[in-house]
């Protein structure tokens, strides 16, 4: 690695895994970079869970987003994380948290690093700051690799900085990053983006290089994880998205290529980004967090300009052939800290349309996106809701049933409530489409059981919806009918049968 810390002096703070982590002592807060199982530190949190694994000690974790199993997952494993935030998907610290061993903080993205600064989580302070670099530069900047996450803020805020400099990251990523961080109140400035592709801050993370305290050089790759194909019934979503988009562009509300496209994490969002790539639509442009494979796909067919995003998310392929082709993606993309990828400010100015998924939807548009049953931490808000409530158009994505048909994704009232009818102004199904914009509650419910729920449910909610009117009438308070014995009866159902069909 030495060749990557260009600052000779720096080269003396250059130790083992095992060193670094012993500083670490119990009860401390740990900043670390990484949003997705991409760029985050791999060998130090390793050394530290063998660590913790002696010694028996826990410590709080503070992320960009969710991280790979050398973090998450081997410090749940030992039983070293009291506190984390502010999201997750790892299957280990979700059991943790739902088991109560771990406290989670699920936290709307783009405020997390302001939370940090402005000192108002627990502890109130990072003590230690670990993030992975390219390389460090003659200065004593630290250049990120494959995500920039939270990282600047948890340098900006640390007292001490960890730098793992991995060489498995190649040193072409030099130049793709874009690092900014706002001034706080009462002196905080208009930030200055005006287009997926303005640049406004530095190509590194700035660093007093007294801070560093340690440099561990490691070669452990990114630990990427497949996606599900696009089968039929996400084609048909796809193609059902694709369509009420045609309807805005015809209508004259949005120009022929769009406006910025941000779509979320997983296979619901990677199969609506493929739908774009047998699209007429060309000249896209990408205002998001995650780009996943379908922003390679839709580059590849030339039918995108620019994409903006904190993080590369590739699968195991997509990595390959990013790495393969990084000086081609390195002219189309640009990686910022989660702070500006999902700020408000921006996606309010830039008009995004924000395409995210929900775990469920209720007949009046509600959505869930976190928590199973309402109980079951799934993963988190992530940035749904940065986008969700700033977007020029508001779409939240759904299968129509989970679990081979078992579950509903429309339900008579969610079980949790992560984005309010008020910003969801369109719900896609591979049923269809429910436009409800402007539609007050009760003609949201018709359209919302009609469009996208499953034939299979459609006769429960409407009659669901048809007794909560007529009860709601008679007593004039019928502006949302509900029938709160009954609300919920879809999950009760599900609970005690296992299925919300009635056997
Ligand atoms: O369960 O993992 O046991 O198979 O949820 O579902 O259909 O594979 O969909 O991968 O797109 O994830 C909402 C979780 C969807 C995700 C969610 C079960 C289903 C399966 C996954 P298994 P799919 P996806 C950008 C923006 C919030 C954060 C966000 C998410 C598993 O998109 O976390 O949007 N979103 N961030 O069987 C019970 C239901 C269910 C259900 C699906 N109604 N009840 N289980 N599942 N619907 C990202 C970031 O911010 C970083």
């Amino acid at each position: 690695i030495t060749d990557r810390v260009r600052n000779k002096a720096l080269r003396d703070k250059i130790v083992s895994a095992e060193e670094a982590a012993a500083f670490i002592k119990p009860g401390m807060s740990i900043g670390t970079s990484g949003f997705t199982p991409s760029g985050y530190p791999k060998a130090v949190p390793l050394a530290l869970a063998k660590r913790i694994e002696k010694e028996h000690f826990k410590i709080n974790l503070w992320t960009g987003a969710s991280v790979g199993p050398e973090l998450d997952g081997e410090l749940t494993k030992v039983d070293g994380i009291d506190f984390r935030m502010p999201y997750q998907t790892n299957k280990d610290i979700q059991k943790a948290i739902n088991t109560g061993k771990v406290s989670y903080c699920d936290l709307d993205l783009s405020s997390s690093a302001q939370m940090a600064r402005y000192g108002f989580m627990k502890g109130n302070k990072i003590d230690v700051a670990i993030v992975e670099a390219a390389a460090i530069t003659e200065e004593g900047n630290i250049i990120p690799t494959t995500s920039v996450g939270n990282a600047p803020s948890y340098v900006q805020t640390a007292d001490v900085v960890i730098v793992e400099v991995n060489t498995s990251q190649p040193l072409a990523l030099e130049g793709m990053h874009d690092i900014y961080v706002p001034l706080d109140p009462p002196y905080r400035l208009p930030i200055p983006v005006v287009r997926p592709d303005t640049r406004i801050g530095t190509p590194f993370i700035p660093c007093d290089p007294a801070k560093i305290k340690f440099i561990v050089g490691t070669d452990i790759t990114d630990k990427v994880r497949p996606l599900a194909p696009v089968d039929d019934v996400a084609k048909k979503m796809a193609g059902n998205l694709i369509d009420f988009l045609d309807g805005e562009v015809k209508a004259g509300r949005m120009p022929q290529n769009l406006l910025p496209l941000q779509s979320g994490v997983g296979n619901v969002a990677n199969a609506a980004l493929s739908g774009f790539i047998n699209s007429k639509y060309e000249h896209l442009t990408v205002y998001t967090e995650v780009i996943q494979d379908g922003i390679f796909d839709m580059i590849d067919a030339g039918k995108l300009d620019f994409a903006s995003g904190t993080s590369l998310t590739p699968s195991p392929d997509g990595q390959k052939r990013f790495y393969e082709n990084i000086e081609t993606y390195k002219k189309k993309i640009m990686l910022r800290p989660e702070e500006i990828s999902n700020n408000p400010e921006v996606v309010r100015r830039l008009g995004v349309i924000a395409m995210n998924t929900a775990i469920e939807a209720d007949i009046y548009g509600n959505i869930n996106s976190t928590l199973v049953n309402g109980t079951r931490m799934m993963n988190g808000i992530g940035g749904s809701g940065d986008f969700a409530r700033n977007g020029y158009l508001t779409i939240f994505l759904t299968q129509s049933t989970a679990k081979n048909g078992d579950i509903s994704s429309i339900v008579p009232m969610v079980s949790h409530v992560d984005h309010g009818q008020q910003v969801v102004d369109a719900i896609v199904t591979e049923q269809g489409v429910a436009d409800l914009r402007g539609v007050c509650p009760r003609e949201r419910a018709k359209l919302i059981i009609n469009n996208c729920a499953n034939p299979e449910y459609r006769p429960l909610l409407m009659d669901y919806y048809e007794r909560a009117l007529k009860a709601t009438m008679e007593k004039g308070v019928a502006h949302t009918p509900h029938l709160l014995k009954e609300a919920l009866s879809f999950h009760v159902r599900l609970a005690e049968t296992g299925t919300m069909k009635v056997k």
